[in-house]
């Protein structure tokens, strides 16, 4: 069995996606997503120029092989842009390898350690009343963990908080928007938002912020532990996630459970964090994160740590990341919780799903392969359309942290 053909497909339904497609000699394709928010071209280059040439004629079952061809056969390793093109590569070709063998990617990496995954939701409120009520909107719809995020007093544009409240997409059309942030604001506002919250809502809820990435260590060494008494199911992103050691001091003065790594792309990046046991959940998705090989073992490497996952799942990564790291979920012993914003309409005409929301929980069906499918033609409907993050400036204008 040889693969053929491949193409990459960049649709904007709503948002920009990158699908690889994988072709064979004996008719099946398999499908992997190498969407990176607002560098979706250059993936889509790397794909083209060179990683599809040197795909042609290999045996598309050679996962592992395939994965260090491209990974420790490049001179220039690691990097958000290549790692997203070898996380498609290898999800497509699991995809392609589990539809040979005529059953769900689950099966092929340990069979069901559990029927149904938990899934939390996104609150995102523009101040602290209007974010009680979608806390109120997200539990009636049968979620039972909420990631609460709210508008700050004094702050223009809290990150993530769109003014259309309905669908979350941090990018912007064109070149980045710039917005303005006070640390200092947030540190006092978020105890009295989550003290609101579990006062309204109990202690049945699981609760989960991010704070992407906006304190430094000792700042956020207090939020942890304000934070103590609401019982959050975890604190994301405390601190940027490059000074590794900043963990040590929130670890030392809290208990508050710590996520970390949606913008990691390597076991390389965890290895600190993890063998010294400094977080709780790791958060690198299949698509940024080198697909279900690498992925896998991440995860694996992790659990001898005590350490769970809740993987990265915004509605940024496509449906095809989302159902792979489904099947991940499904499978792994060490399966902490999956982040899951239900995608526009207009997403599901391009890509057929086979995954099922269900109070508080997602199901996948038994087709197999990933089991996600897209439609090429109403994919060419949605043409690429730039769109980028924005950029971050301390109100006096500084330049900030992400
Ligand atoms: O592209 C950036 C988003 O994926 C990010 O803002 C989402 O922080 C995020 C989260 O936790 O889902
Ligand atoms: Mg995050």
């Amino acid at each position: 069995m040889k693969i053929s053909d491949a193409k990459v497909i960049v649709s904007c339904p709503g948002r920009n996606f990158v699908t690889l497609k994988i072709f064979t000699d004996n008719g099946i394709y398999g499908l992997g997503d190498a969407t990176l928010n607002g560098m979706e071209k250059t993936v889509a280059t790397y794909l083209e120029s060179f990683c599809i040439p040197a795909l042609i004629g290999k045996d598309p079952r050679n996962t592992e092989d395939i994965w260090h061809y491209f990974y420790r056969g490049s001179y220039w390793k690691r990097g958000s842009v290549t790692m997203a093109a070898i996380s498609a590569i290898d999800m497509a070709l699991w995809d392609i390898k589990s539809k040979v063998l005529n059953t769900p990617l689950y099966n092929l990496l340990g069979g069901k350690s559990r029927e149904k995954i938990l899934v939390y939701a996104h609150a995102n409120g523009k101040d602290l009343d209007d974010t009680l009520e979608r806390v109120g909107l997200e539990k009636d719809k049968g979620f039972i963990a909420i990631r609460v995020q709210s508008g700050v007093p004094g702050i223009p544009d809290a990150y993530g908080v769109s003014k259309d409240t309905r669908f979350y997409e941090p990018a912007h059309k064109g070149l980045p928007q710039e917005e303005y942030w006070e640390t200092s604001k947030y540190l006092n506002f978020a105890p009295k938002l989550f003290e609101r919250v579990r006062k309204t809502f109990g202690e049945d809820i699981h609760l989960l912020h991010d704070v992407h990435h906006r304190c430094t260590p000792i700042e956020a060494t207090r939020l942890a532990k304000e934070l103590e008494p609401f019982h959050l199911f975890w604190l994301e992103d405390p601190v940027s996630g490059e000074l590794q050691e900043g963990l040590r001091l929130i670890r030392k003065q809290s208990s508050t459970p710590i996520a970390i790594g949606e913008v990691f792309n390597s076991v390389y990046d965890y290895t600190t964090l993890v063998t010294e046991q400094l977080i709780d959940y790791i958060r690198m998705p299949p698509v940024h994160g080198g697909g279900i090989t690498h992925l896998k073992k991440t995860a694996d490497f992790a659990s001898i740590y005590h350490i769970q996952t809740g993987f990265h799942g915004a509605t940024d990564l496509s449906p095809v990341n989302l159902a792979a790291t489904i099947h991940l979920n499904l499978a792994i012993n060490n399966f902490g919780i999956q982040e899951y914003m239900p995608h526009q309409d207009r997403v599901h005409e391009v890509f057929k799903i086979n995954y099922q929301f269900k109070d508080g929980y997602l199901c996948i069906d038994d087709t197999p392969g990933i089991g996600i499918d897209i439609d090429e033609e109403k994919a060419s409907e949605y043409p690429y359309s730039m769109a980028s993050l924005p950029v971050n400036r301390k109100t006096d204008g500084t330049m900030f942290y992400w």
